[in-house]
C-alpha cells in the first residue's frame, strides 16, 4: 500500500502496520506540543462544569459528586481550538498517513477519550468501520466476504495521539495483532471472537502515538489508576476499493474534507 519514498515511516515500519493493522510510534509529538494540547484540555474541563453540550459525553457511573467528569469530547478538532485544529492538517501528520494510504487523505472525525483517574470506564472490543463508518446495508453486504475483505482496499486509519503515559493501568488499547485481516463483524465485537491470549497492550508514552486500521480489533479497559490517560483520536480515509462509506450524520464537523490530493 505504503509508496516506495516514505517521509516520515521506514519501510519496516510502513510493513508491519500493514501485517500487524496497528504501529505504535513512541514519539512523535513535541514536549510544547503535549503542553499546549493539555493545556487546552484544562480549559475543556473546566468548561464543561458549568456547560452542556452534546459532543461532550460524561462517565456514566461517575461517583465525583459536584463535578463532571468527561468520558470522550467529539470534535476535538474544533472545540479543542488552535493547537487541535492544527494538528488536524499538520504536514508531518499528512505525511505520515501518505506513507500509509496514498496521496489523497481527506478527514473522517476527531475526538478525545479522556479515560479519568479512577473513573474512565472501558471501550468494549470493537472495529472502527461498522461504528458508524459505513450504511448497516453495506456492513450486511461486506460482513458475508469474510477474509476477502482486503484492508488495503478500505484505507481508513486512525491516529491516537497521547498526552498522558497511555499503560495497561490505566486502560491503554489492546489490540489483536493481524485481527484487520480477517474480515468484518457486528458491532461490538462478540466476546467469542477474542483470545486474550492474543491481545497486546499498546503502550504508549506521553508525546507518543498509536495508528491502527479501521478492522483492527481493539479495546480499552477501565482506568484503575490515580492517572489520567488521555488519548485524541484523529481518523482519515483515502478512496475505498468496493467499500462504500459513509457521514453517519452522527454529527463528525468536517467528514469528507480533502485534506491532500484530490
Ligand atoms: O481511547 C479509547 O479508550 C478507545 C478509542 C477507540 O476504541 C476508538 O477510537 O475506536
Amino acid at each position: 500500500m505504503a509508496g516506495s519514498n516514505l517521509k516520515v515511516l521506514t519501510a519496516a515500519q510502513a510493513e508491519q502496520f500493514w501485517e500487524d493493522g496497528y504501529l505504535v510510534l513512541p514519539e512523535f509529538l513535541s514536549d510544547e506540543d503535549v503542553s499546549a494540547l493539555r493545556s487546552s484540555l484544562d480549559v475543556l474541563e473546566e468548561w464543561v462544569q458549568s456547560h452542556r453540550h452534546r459532543d461532550f459525553m460524561h462517565e456514566p457511573d461517575s461517583q465525583e459528586l459536584g463535578r463532571t467528569v468527561i468520558r470522550k469530547i467529539t470534535n476535538i478538532h474544533v472545540h479543542g481550538g488552535v493547537p487541535w485544529r492544527e494538528l488536524m492538517e499538520r504536514a508531518d501528520v499528512l505525511d505520515l498517513f501518505e506513507d500509509l494510504i496514498g496521496p489523497d487523505i481527506s478527514f473522517h472525525h476527531s475526538k478525545a477519550m479522556m479515560k479519568p483517574p479512577y473513573e474512565g470506564s472501558a471501550k468494549p472490543w470493537h472495529q472502527d468501520l461498522p461504528e458508524g463508518f459505513i450504511s448497516p446495508d453495506e456492513a450486511d453486504r461486506l460482513r458475508p466476504l469474510g477474509t476477502d475483505l482486503q484492508p488495503e482496499d478500505v484505507p481508513v486509519v486512525a491516529i491516537q495521539y497521547y498526552v498522558d503515559d497511555s499503560t495497561l493501568d490505566n486502560g491503554c488499547i489492546q489490540v489483536i495483532p493481524g485481527s484487520h485481516r480477517r474480515g468484518l463483524f457486528e458491532d461490538p465485537l462478540d466476546e467469542s471472537l477474542i483470545d486474550p491470549a492474543e491481545a497486546v497492550a499498546a503502550e504508549v508514552p506521553a508525546g507518543g502515538a498509536l495508528l491502527f486500521h479501521c478492522l483492527t480489533y481493539h479495546y480499552s479497559a477501565p482506568n484503575t489508576s490515580p492517572n489520567w490517560r488521555r488519548g485524541m483520536v484523529y481518523e482519515y480515509m483515502a478512496p475505498t476499493v468496493g467499500v462504500n462509506l459513509y457521514d453517519s450524520g452522527t454529527g463528525n464537523l468536517g467528514w469528507g474534507t480533502t485534506l491532500r490530493g484530490s
